[in-house]
């Protein structure tokens, strides 16, 4: 009833009316199921509705917020016409099976496929690199002559370790459209640089490593909140960053239905996830979990609520007893908390106050919670670690989990960032990539100014002591971190404007984005929704399940991964190798037969039975789900973790060995220690001498209206979420600002303008500048020494591009800036 009363209500309003109205339509389709197209479909008055034969695909939205939800393109003359999505089956949690259910962004896909910015033709830059002006449409054979020739050259002349496919994540799931094509041409020439981790978690999975002995998405499944009595989500947003249908936000309110434990979330930000599905939001200062996590282990020691046992029998250097031989006196866990360690300052919850600015009651009571909840569920997001110390925060996080005796228990969780089992998803196979030295991915711009200087002490080089060339070809494929991003932009575009350096860019992109104007060679790819494929789920749904998608007529020029790769392998001599005499289809019946039947038994004989169906799932019953480290937890001695004592390692070697012998920059916070610590940062809340011209914190979280970049111009997004500056209305009053005045940001490193939103839902002294808004310089000045305006709203024109110690990862939520009225 309310759903019909809505749509026709909508019907009588004009266009603008609807763009106002939006805000509560789409956030009501992004929980209530609501359909985009349904609430903001324009019927002009009196229209009469033509009777257009109709027909519904099947497809999925690939981008990299992790869901690869199923949508259903409608078509009718060869156009889509609307999106509908995945409503097949009712949602049966409790058996383990939903629907894949897209959200905003995806369900107005129609919107980005038919826009204007998106790339019709293969172009090529006549003029300066990153000239807007300077593109010109060439034939697609040209283009890919002289992509071969230059791969070729660059080859020829620097090696194969000159030619960087770029972290790119646009494109996450697809046997066919994924980035593997690019990767198996690259594997059949003689190998490619590949940058080593993310941009997503690099700090995190570096820092845990050392830790637990393995990386990243090592917390208990969400689904455990069903069995727990307290959940601490540190900067985790799963309401914004997994909001699917079937997603992990999802999994949250069921479970907490289930359980109706208690959830706190810490976050500088009153988060989507706040919104949704917290008790209680405690914030806290960028850069300062570290502090936080010490002074609640205070609490948590002084108070004797620790699991006493469990750090004897599975930890390694919580105190004196449990260290290894030969470690430095003083040395342990207990040490720095207790404040006989090294800067012999004890972690009290008044010391963590100051920092973290939250109240020392707060904290003590925090910690007694904690301590007394039996399991915690403990977990954190990924914003935290994308930090300039972001190792420090996560492996403080976790060492949380660990002295409470959380880790590998129902209900429980170590801290880490929650496990998922979304099954198998078919790849095309990539071969064997022959060049073995790498870089970490954040690197990459370094490696495009010095290669040849960086090392493996100080750049984190591994496979040789240096890396032997500089990046001379760039492959961007289905990625804006060429320029959007990366970090500090106006540094990026310096560097990329030397063609003494870098001496081709081809990016493949679907829109004209800030990266594909920096580009040599332009080419035009097709969407999603325009290619035959198998696609199945990637990293933010617990279910298993595949879907075989029927392609909508290819935009204009644009042309799929494969079909380029095919082209450019034919020019290059390895066509055959690369083909293997296959056909698109023949590849997807060969992973039918060999990668989908065997997963997925039940699946008809045929792909094409399998494709009058869509989309295939396999119940997975919540309760089926394992518990990670629950072997360790069981039986250590049979079961160690992959550290080097097989033990949890509050105290390790390892770090202590480094921090000796790599070579760190010199600035505030570039250290290893061999503990989980609190480390004060250049530019964190601490840095007071960069606070006196830049006093405000900026981060830049994660936003529900777009993938990163991808989304990021549709219209009807934008009208419901746009891009502004969050800010208190303590630091806006001391501004002078109201809500919607137009600002500007500023540090050292660029300027932006843009409209705030004034609110209580962000701590003072810190701002956020959602990432991913599109990079829109006010003029198209390629002056190298001018900083032009950005007033797109993109967060990188003010970021540092500076490598945290350990990760050498993107601490792109450290920043200090002013913001100014205009
Ligand atoms: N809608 C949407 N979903 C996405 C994406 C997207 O762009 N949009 N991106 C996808 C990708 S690739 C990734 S990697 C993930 C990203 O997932 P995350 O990295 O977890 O996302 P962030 O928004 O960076 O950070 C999560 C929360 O941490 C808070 N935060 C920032 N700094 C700190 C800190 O120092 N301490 C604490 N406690 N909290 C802090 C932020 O305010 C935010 O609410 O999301 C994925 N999902
Ligand atoms: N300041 C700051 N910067 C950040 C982050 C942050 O938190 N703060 N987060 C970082 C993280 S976690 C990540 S993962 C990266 C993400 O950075 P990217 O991997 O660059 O992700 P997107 O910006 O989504 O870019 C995806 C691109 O794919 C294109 N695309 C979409 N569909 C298709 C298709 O079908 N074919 C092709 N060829 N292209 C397509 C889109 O137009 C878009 O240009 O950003 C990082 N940058
Ligand atoms: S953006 Fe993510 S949650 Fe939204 S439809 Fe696409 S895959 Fe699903
Ligand atoms: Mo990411």
């Amino acid at each position: 009833m309310k759903k019909q009363k809505t749509d026709q209500s909508h019907s009588k309003l004009t266009r603008r009316q609807l763009l106002k109205l939006g805000t509560v339509s789409c956030v009501a389709a992004s929980f209530g199921g609501l359909g985009l197209e349904r609430a903001f479909r324009p019927l002009p008055a009196n229209a009469q509705p033509k009777p257009l034969e109709e027909k519904i695909l099947t497809s999925a939205c690939l981008n990299n917020c992790g869901s690869s939800c199923v949508l259903k393109p409608v078509v009718a003359d060869g156009k889509v016409i609307r999106i509908e999505t995945d409503n097949a089956i009712p949602d049966n949690w409790e058996e383990g099976l939903f629907q894949i259910r897209a959200c905003p962004r995806g369900r107005s896909m129609r919107r980005q496929m038919y826009a204007e910015n998106r790339l019709k033709k293969p172009m090529k830059q006549f003029g300066k690199r990153g000239d807007p002006s300077g593109f010109k449409p060439i034939p697609w054979d040209q283009a890919l002559d002289e992509i071969a020739a230059s791969l070729k050259k660059c080859i020829d002349t620097y090696g194969n370790e000159s030619i960087l496919s770029i972290y790119a994540s646009g494109v996450q799931t697809g046997m066919m459209q994924r980035r593997e094509a690019f990767y198996r041409l690259m594997n059949l020439l003689g190998g490619f640089a590949l940058g080593r981790s993310d941009y997503s978690s690099a700090q995190n999975q570096a820092g845990l490593t050392y830790l637990y002995g393995q990386a990243g998405y090592s917390g208990n499944p969400v689904t455990e909140i069903a069995n727990t009595k307290l959940a601490v989500f540190f900067g985790l947003n799963t309401t914004e960053t997994r909001m699917s249908g079937g997603g992990l936000q999802f999994e949250i309110l069921k479970a907490k239905q289930i359980s109706n434990a208690r959830l706190i979330v810490i976050d500088p930000r009153y988060s989507e996830t706040c919104v949704t599905v917290a008790d209680e939001w405690i914030p806290i200062r960028p850069g300062t979990d570290a502090a936080l996590a010490s002074a609640l282990a205070y609490v948590l020691i002084t108070e004797n609520m620790l699991d006493n046992e469990f750090l004897k029998t599975h930890v390694q250097g919580f105190d004196a007893d449990t260290m290894p031989e030969g470690a430095p006196e003083n040395s342990a866990y207990k040490d720095y908390i207790m404040g006989t360690g090294y800067d012999k300052i004890a972690k009290t919850p008044e010391w963590a106050a100051q920092i973290t600015g939250i109240p020392v009651a707060r904290i003590i009571q925090l910690a007694r919670e904690i301590g007394g909840a039996k399991p915690c569920f403990i977990s954190q997001g990924w914003g935290l670690q994308r930090q300039a110390a972001g190792e420090m925060s996560t492996m403080s996080v976790a060492a949380l989990a660990t002295v409470t005796g959380n880790v590998g228990i129902h209900g429980g969780g170590n801290g880490d960032r929650d496990a998922y089992y979304p099954g198998f998803s078919p790849r095309l196979p990539r071969g064997d990539n022959k060049v073995s030295i790498t870089f970490p991915t954040f690197l990459w711009l370094r490696a495009v100014e010095n290669g040849k200087g960086m090392t493996a002490t100080r750049d984190g080089v591994k496979g040789a002591d240096k890396y032997p060339t500089d990046i001379k070809f760039i492959w961007n494929y289905a990625g804006n971190t060429l320029v959007n991003q990366h970090s500090d932009i106006n540094e990026t575009r310096r560097i990329l404007g030397d063609k003494s350096k870098c001496e081709m860019i081809v990016v493949m992109d679907t829109h004209d984005t800030a990266s594909a104007q920096w580009a040599d060679i332009l080419l035009p790819s097709t969407s999603y929704l325009e290619q035959t494929d198998i696609v199945g789920p990637s990293y933010a749904m617990n279910i298993d399940w595949l879907g075989f998608t029927t392609p909508v007529t290819p935009y204009e020029q644009s042309r799929p991964v494969y079909e380029v790769c095919v082209e450019l392998a034919k020019r290059l001599g390895v066509e055959k190798e690369f083909t293997e005499g296959k056909t698109r289809e023949q590849w997807l019946e060969w992973s039918y037969e060999t990668q989908c039947r065997p997963f997925m038994p039940e699946l008809p004989p045929t792909l094409e039975e399998a494709r009058k169906v869509g989309v295939w799932r396999k119940a997975k019953l919540r309760s089926d789900l394992p518990i990670p480290f629950k072997a360790f937890r069981d039986d250590p001695q049979a079961n160690p973790l992959k550290t080097p004592s097989g033990k949890i390692e509050l105290f390790s070697p390892a770090l202590l060995e480094l921090s000796k012998t790599w070579e760190l920059n010199k600035f505030k916070g570039d250290v290893i220690p061999p503990t989980p610590q609190y480390v004060s940062t250049w530019e964190g809340y601490e840095d007071t001498e960069t606070k006196k011209l830049f006093p405000l914190q900026l981060i830049g979280h994660h936003y529900k209206g777009r993938t990163h970049s991808h989304y990021a111009s549709v219209d009807w997004l934008l009208a419901v979420m746009p891009q502004n500056l969050w800010i208190n209305p303590i630091d806006a009053k001391a501004r002078g600002l109201r809500h919607g005045d137009t600002v500007k940001v500023l540090n050292k490193r660029g300027e932006v303008h843009i409209k705030v939103k004034v609110t209580k839902r962000i701590m003072p002294g810190v701002v956020s500048m959602p990432q991913g808004a599109w990079y829109n310089p006010e003029s198209k000045n390629l002056d190298q020494n001018k900083n032009p305006i950005d007033q797109g709203g993109c967060v990188n024109t003010l970021t540092l591009y500076r490598a945290s110690p350990l990760a050498k990862g993107n601490p792109q939520h450290t920043n200090l800036v002013e913001v100014v009225k205009l």
